[in-house]
């Protein structure tokens, strides 16, 4: 599977009620204008990798709705509407039903336990779904059902304690290669990739996004940086310091997939 190629995107503008989106441990709000400034250069990102995007309104009932990766998963063949395990956000996978029906040629449902799209790495020869406090045992084995039977092999593994997502301590950067946190890099989870480990201090770098030839990292993040360009990436810093305060990295903002329905990729 190639894992890289997109030409197409979803995204969701922060409502003002973003300030309010979960944290695990207290900290100061981001502050709206800021979020949605750091939007906006993610969404020009995104365009200038190749990628059309559309952008949904924003959901004021939703705090955390700009994070369009956690109740869907899409592929060119189909798109899977998730149970996200947080209870605020429920919800926000309904809110997607319709843009999902009109661009995928099916949509799947989870029907049974909860699973996140950021417990979820795609990986060219598997999906890897981790179990964290947001996908459960019974979210995750529904999941690989309804995988199997769009031809996509997967493997459920268990995500570090503490750590909120699969993805919030690992990116896959290239085709055998995984930039991870220390812990997760000796879990033995990602035995079988090449591993990249974060410097500690850096942390909140590890969520990266691979976009066509181009890997978006947390900026500020100067040793990850030095890392992955001696790695031979072309590295793109965005700022997301407004929008970490709120758990979040770059994936999230995201959903990415290669339209077949589309020959020029540039918009
Ligand atoms: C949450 O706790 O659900 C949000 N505040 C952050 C979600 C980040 N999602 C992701 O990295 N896939």
């Amino acid at each position: 599977m190639r894992v890289f190629d997109f030409n197409s995107a979803i995204v969701r503008a922060p409502g003002r009620s973003v300030v309010d989106g979960l944290r695990a441990t207290p900290g100061p709000a981001p502050v709206f204008e800021a979020v949605l400034a750091e939007h906006v250069s993610y969404i020009a990102a995104l365009r200038a990798a190749g990628v059309g995007v559309t952008v949904l309104h924003a959901l004021e009932p939703f705090p955390d709705s700009i994070f369009v990766e956690d109740p869907a998963l899409v592929f060119s063949q189909a798109a899977l509407l998730l149970r996200p395990g947080a209870p605020s956000r429920r919800e926000e996978a309904r809110e997607l039903t319709a843009t999902l029906a009109a661009r995928f040629p099916q949509v799947l449902t989870l029907s049974e336990g909860f699973a996140d799209g950021g417990d979820i790495l795609v990986t060219p020869g598997r999906v890897l779904i981790g179990l964290s406090a947001r996908t459960d045992e019974a979210g995750a084995a529904n999941l690989r059902r309804l995988l199997e039977s769009i031809g996509i092999a997967s493997e459920v593994v268990q995500v570090p304690r503490g750590t909120l997502h699969l993805k919030t301590d690992c990116s896959l950067v290239d085709e055998e290669t995984v930039l991870a946190t220390e812990v997760l890099a000796t879990s033995g989870v990602l035995d079988g990739f090449r591993i990249l480990v974060v410097p500690g201090e850096e942390r909140a770098a590890t969520n990266a996004l691979r976009v066509n030839d181009v890997l978006f990292l947390r900026a500020g993040c100067p040793r990850t940086q030095d890392l992955l360009v001696k790695h031979g990436l072309d590295v793109r810093a965005l700022p997301v310091t407004e929008i970490g305060k709120i758990d979040a990295g770059l994936s999230c903002m995201s959903l990415r997939w290669f339209d077949r329905k589309i020959t020029s990729s540039r918009n």
